[in-house]
Formats: structure tokens, C-alpha cells, sequence
């Protein structure tokens, strides 16, 4: 079994080869397992980024001359490379990261789908022709590259989110350098592994792998174009402001603080069975994992006692046991982190009504329901406020459709929400009325698609969504052309 491996090396991929990193020694970890090491070399160093831009910079003008076809094959080519491994890649992914093989190995497989979907777009609409006042003119709207473009991800989807930025970046003709998550650096290497297999043209795409101030140097980088994150709403933030303050676009992805709410006409088991998905699945690392439940007051001991049942069967364990539900979180650091959200919630009068079984280890935590009091005010609570990553959800009781809503409404953040309910008018108005991003009426608030648009409302997200035709908005800025023969 892999579990076992030697680590893999870790290598840094600067103008089409494969570098020695110049700056300190680094590795990722077992999640399951810390003491044993995934994949392991040095990190880049500044001077690397130079080079990582000065490749991407180079290579930018052949690329965007590059026949979209073209440039889709290289796409097409990558998403072979990563389907045909998905299983072997998935098993990574699992250990390093800690999610299930089932979810690893759909990750990997979801990655290739993204390659596929943008490759798609050399077959779509390129722009749009607008009717002129003027006789003999037409007026035509195209799409042209923005240039360099960096690209920051999260560990949490350590393959798909690099593929659904890096793949727009690209088919839309812009080069890129990608600074990967430090704590799930081997996936990014196996995406960029399939591009180079792929034989993507040198200095298209650059990865340099290594700690955060990576993510400094490339925001300073004289080059940059624009700029693709997804991470917590603290860095997020002071990207954008960086982003601004140079006049550069950027779309940051962050946190969500996402509720359920399952209306007194909800179909109940297939609430149970969705929240149970939303809320734990991938240990609750998901920017859009349910983490608020909004319950109505007459179903809610009934909803409750179904989800209680169903978590005692849920297993937590080694991602890679095919019997496990859910894995640890990434690391005991986070662990640690949630405890201690844990901690300030009961102390601001929350109670802890369920917690699950887990084995000892680092990084382990069995999912947790915390339910506050209708004494409260759910707001001063941070199992209400703050976003904890984590198998955690945080429920609150109430009376009707308009106090559900307004529960729903009361966060800063408006990724994702899933309503449960069988009434289509119900259905209607939250979607007139919620401040989401996503909304999901009867399924589980996490999941996207390719091909539609993704990014959340509020403080959840910033600059223009992601996936979809919305990414030709972030990844390419337009020429409107007044022609006239
Ligand atoms: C999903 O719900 O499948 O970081 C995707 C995140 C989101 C992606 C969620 N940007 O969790």
C-alpha cells in the first residue's frame, strides 16, 4: 500500500524544468499519520520567484498568439494524464491532505473534468457583436489575456482549485505562476506534472512551492497581471488591498459561515442525509460546509435525533480505510485551533449536544453539534460568527419561515446555503430574498460545477466568481472595437 512510500521529491518547476528549491528544507505529512512523510525537498526562495515571472513573462506573448485549439489541447492532454491516474493520485491526496480515498480520488478526477470543461472553450462564443448607431460599423466586444497571473490556493482542495484557476488562466491565454498551499504541496506538483507531460510550452505555467512569504514576493512581483486566491478572509483581505493599492484585478475566494434550514414542511430524511454530507464531509474543510443549522421549532428534536443516529454510525478514522467516513482535519495545529473556538463558544453559552467517536492521534475529532440557547443572541456566539473548518455545526431553533430566514441572513459571509423545504413558492422567495452566492434548495450546501458560476456574496468573496462562463470575466479584460470597412 502507498502508506508507506518514500517520500516523494519535491521539486520546484521554473521555464519548463524541474528546480531544486534554493531555500529551506520542507516536507508534508501524513495527515492521518504525521509521522511519516509524504514528500519532501527545499523550498523556493525570492530569487526563484524572479525567475518563475521572468518565465512566465517571457512565454506570455507566444502563448497568447497561440491558437485557443491549440492551447486546448495542452488542456485535454493534462486531464488524460491526471484520469488515467486518478486512483494512484486520489490514494496521495487522501494522506496527505486527510480526506476520504473516495473524495480524494473524485478530486482528482473533478480536476481533469475542470481541464476538460475550459478546454471547451476554444468551441464557444469568443465575444460579442453589438449593432452600432452609426451606418457601416459594427461594434465587437473581444476577450484578450490579462498577462502574468499569480494563482494561491488553499490546502483543502489541493488539485481541483489549482485546476479551475489554472485552467481559465491559461486557455484565455495568460501565463502563470502558481504558489501552492505549503502544507499539500504534492498535488500541485502532479496537476503541474500533467501540464508538463501534456508538453505545455516552457514558462507557461511556473509552481514555486514553499511557506507564505512565497505569496509576498509574488503580490510585489512587478509582473503581476492579476491576481486568483482562495483562503481564509484574513489573507484574503490583505491581498486585495495589495491588489488594489497596485491597480491589479484579483478574485479572492474566502470564508463562508454557511447555514442549512430546514422549514416544518422539510422532507426530514433527506435533510438529515444533506446536512450530515454538508456539514462533515471532508472534516468540515470546505469553504461552503454547512456550519450553521437553522432548524424550525416543530421539527427540530425530530431532525435532531434522526442526525444524532446517523452519527453514531459515522466513522472517523484513516482516510484510506474504505470503511471511514472522515478523516482527521489537516493537522493537530488546526485541531488545536478549533478546540479552543470549541471552548469560547461554551463559555459565550453554548452547549455541546452531540460529539462523536474518534481514535486518539493528532489531528482527530469526531463531529460536533453545538446548539446555542433562544436566550442569545446567536451573533454574540463565535460558533455562530466565525468560520472554525471543522466538523462542527452550530444549531439554532425557530419559529416559521421568516425568523429561518432571517437567522440565515444574520452573517457576514454569504457563500452557500441549502433550504430544505417541499414548497416551491418557499423555494422562490429565498431565492429573491437570501444574500448568497449559492444557493442549494434540498441538497447539501457544498458542491460546484464547472461549467456555473461560483463565489460567494458579502464577505465571502471579492473581485468576479469564479468557474463558468463567469471566469472569462477575472481571467481577461476586453477590447471593444468600433469597425468600420
Ligand atoms: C466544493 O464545495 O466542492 O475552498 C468546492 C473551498 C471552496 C470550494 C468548495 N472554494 O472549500
Amino acid at each position: 500500500m502507498k502508506q508507506h512510500c518514500n517520500p516523494v521529491a519535491l521539486r520546484q518547476y521554473l521555464a519548463g524544468q524541474w528546480e531544486t528549491g534554493n531555500g529551506a528544507p520542507i516536507a508534508s505529512f501524513a495527515a492521518a499519520h504525521p509521522g511519516q512523510t509524504v514528500a519532501n525537498g527545499t523550498a523556493a526562495d525570492a530569487g526563484q520567484v524572479d525567475q518563475a515571472f521572468a518565465a512566465a513573462a517571457a512565454a506570455r506573448g507566444d502563448w497568447a498568439r497561440t491558437p485557443m485549439a491549440t492551447r486546448a489541447g495542452y488542456l485535454k492532454r493534462a486531464a488524460s494524464w491526471l484520469h488515467e491516474r486518478s486512483g494512484d493520485i486520489g490514494a496521495e491526496l487522501s494522506r496527505e491532505e486527510g480526506k476520504t480515498l473516495a473524495e480524494g480520488i473524485g478530486e482528482v478526477s473533478r480536476a481533469a473534468q475542470i481541464l476538460d470543461y475550459y478546454a471547451g472553450e476554444s468551441e464557444r462564443q469568443a465575444g460579442t457583436v453589438f449593432h452600432s448607431p452609426r451606418p457601416g460599423e459594427q461594434i465587437l466586444v473581444s476577450h484578450k489575456p490579462l498577462g502574468v497571473l499569480g494563482i494561491i490556493t488553499p490546502f483543502n482542495f489541493p488539485i481541483a482549485i489549482p485546476a479551475w484557476k489554472i485552467a481559465p488562466a491559461l486557455i484565455y491565454g495568460n501565463t502563470v505562476v502558481f504558489k501552492p498551499a505549503s502544507l499539500v504541496p504534492l498535488l500541485a506538483q502532479r496537476l503541474v506534472e500533467a501540464f508538463d507531460a501534456a508538453e505545455l510550452p516552457a514558462g507557461v505555467l511556473n509552481l514555486v512551492i514553499g511557506p507564505g512569504r512565497l505569496g509576498d514576493a509574488l503580490m510585489r512581483h512587478p509582473q503581476l497581471a492579476g491576481v486568483s486566491f482562495t483562503g481564509s478572509t484574513a489573507v484574503g483581505r490583505s491581498l486585495c488591498a495589495t491588489a488594489a493599492n497596485r491597480g491589479i484585478p484579483v478574485q479572492a475566494e474566502m470564508g463562508g459561515k454557511n447555514a442549512a434550514v430546514v422549514l416544518a414542511d422539510a422532507d426530514l430524511e433527506l435533510a438529515v442525509e444533506q446536512v450530515l454530507n454538508g456539514a462533515f464531509r471532508s472534516t468540515g474543510q470546505k469553504c461552503t460546509a454547512t456550519s450553521r443549522l437553522i432548524l424550525d421549532q416543530s421539527i427540530a428534536e425530530d431532525f435532531l435525533a434522526r442526525l444524532r443516529d446517523r452519527l453514531d454510525r459515522w466513522v472517523t478514522g484513516d482516510p484510506l480505510d474504505p470503511r471511514v467516513h472522515m478523516g482527521p482535519l489537516v493537522d493537530e495545529k488546526s485541531r488545536i485551533l478549533v478546540d479552543k473556538g470549541i471552548q469560547a463558544a461554551l463559555a459565550a453559552g453554548a452547549t455541546e449536544t452531540y460529539r462523536g467517536k474518534a481514535p486518539e492521534g493528532p489531528g482527530y475529532m469526531g463531529p460536533v453539534i453545538l446548539e446555542l440557547p433562544a436566550s442569545h443572541k446567536p451573533e454574540d456566539n463565535p460558533a455562530w460568527r466565525e468560520e472554525f473548518f471543522a466538523p462542527v455545526l452550530t444549531v439554532v431553533r425557530v419559529a416559521g419561515t421568516d425568523a429561518a430566514f432571517a437567522s440565515a441572513e444574520d452573517s457576514e459571509f454569504g457563500l452557500s446555503l441549502a433550504l430544505f423545504t417541499r414548497d416551491l413558492a418557499t423555494a422562490i422567495r429565498a431565492q429573491e430574498q437570501l444574500d448568497v452566492g449559492i444557493l442549494h434548495v434540498n441538497s447539501e450546501s457544498a458542491g460546484a460545477d464547472p461549467h456555473v458560476p461560483f463565489g460567494g456574496a458579502k464577505a465571502s468573496g471579492y473581485g468576479p466568481n469564479e468557474q463558468g462562463a463567469a471566469a472569462r470575466e477575472f481571467y481577461t479584460h476586453t477590447t471593444t472595437t468600433y469597425l468600420r470597412g
